[in-house]
């Protein structure tokens, strides 16, 4: 899969995916990364990439012919790729997107920066926008970093072979059970014994118990649409009868 990320600012993307599994994932040729500097592609003397918006107001916004030549470049060598503008107005980037995303071979993101781009772009070369969460930041290159981490990590063979993203959080609709390794003891704090028994049946039921647990106390909103089994349902009615606080707790107030 092929990723152009279109940017005033290419320099951002120098380290986060020289580490780890998406460097890995570059050598084996399963992902390229490539960025596209927006101001090569302004015409005139001084490479002016901004303006002030017509109709007045604060800030500055991304004018539309860099935009659109960068866009058609690339377009020239691939007229297949798709075009995801990162905006706070774009929808939600979840799961559930990053996995329909990762079925295309060639994706450009397009970074705003100031108070955006010209409408004109969206409207002309625009496929999907998309927002990573309900906060501004100063460009839309975090943005892009997190949606090609989250997208990279479904593509065959960028995991670990044993280690499925099908088993992730989110997938199935809860959070994950709590993870211990060694030492058994920390501090006084010990693994729970069920962990070093053995006993792998009765360390998955408890782990699914854990899970929803942890579900029911953190992210309620999420047993909402999990496929839960008759099993779970009887888990989870088990939990609530008992006097289990399932981990809740209760937040300081942070008053302004
Ligand atoms: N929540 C996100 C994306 C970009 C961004 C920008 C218009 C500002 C947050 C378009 C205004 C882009 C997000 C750049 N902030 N800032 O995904």
């Amino acid at each position: 899969m092929r990723f152009d990320i279109l940017t005033l600012f290419p320099n951002m993307f120098s380290s986060p995916f020289k580490e780890s599994i998406l460097s890995k994932a570059i050598e084996k040729g399963l992902i390229q990364i490539r960025t596209v500097n927006i101001r090569d592609f302004a015409e005139d003397k001084h490479h002016i990439v901004d303006d002030a918006p017509y109709g007045g107001g604060q800030g500055m916004v991304m004018k539309v012919e860099p935009i659109a030549r960068a866009i058609e470049w690339i377009k020239s060598e691939d007229p297949t790729a798709w075009t995801v503008y990162l905006t706070p107005q774009g929808k939600r980037f979840d799961q559930e997107r990053a996995r329909g995303l990762s079925s295309r071979a060639h994706l450009i993101l397009l970074c705003g920066r100031y108070e955006g781009i010209d409408e004109r772009a969206r409207d002309l070369f625009v496929d999907e926008e998309i927002s990573i969460g309900d906060y501004v930041l100063t460009g839309g290159e975090l943005a892009a970093m997190v949606l090609i981490d989250a997208v990279s990590r479904l593509l065959p063979g960028v995991l670990g072979s044993d280690r499925s993203a099908e088993e992730d959080s989110f997938v199935n609709s809860l959070l994950e059970y709590p993870q211990y390794t060694r030492p058994s003891d920390f501090r006084g704090k010990s693994v729970p014994q069920i962990l070093l028994s053995g006993n792998h049946s009765a360390i998955s039921l408890w782990r699914r118990r854990e899970a929803l647990k942890r579900t029911w106390s953190r992210r309620p909103d999420l047993l909402q649409k999990a496929r839960l089994s008759e099993e779970d349902g009887r888990l989870l009615e088990e939990i609530l009868n008992s006097n289990d606080d399932c981990g809740m707790r209760i937040e300081a107030p942070n008053n302004k």
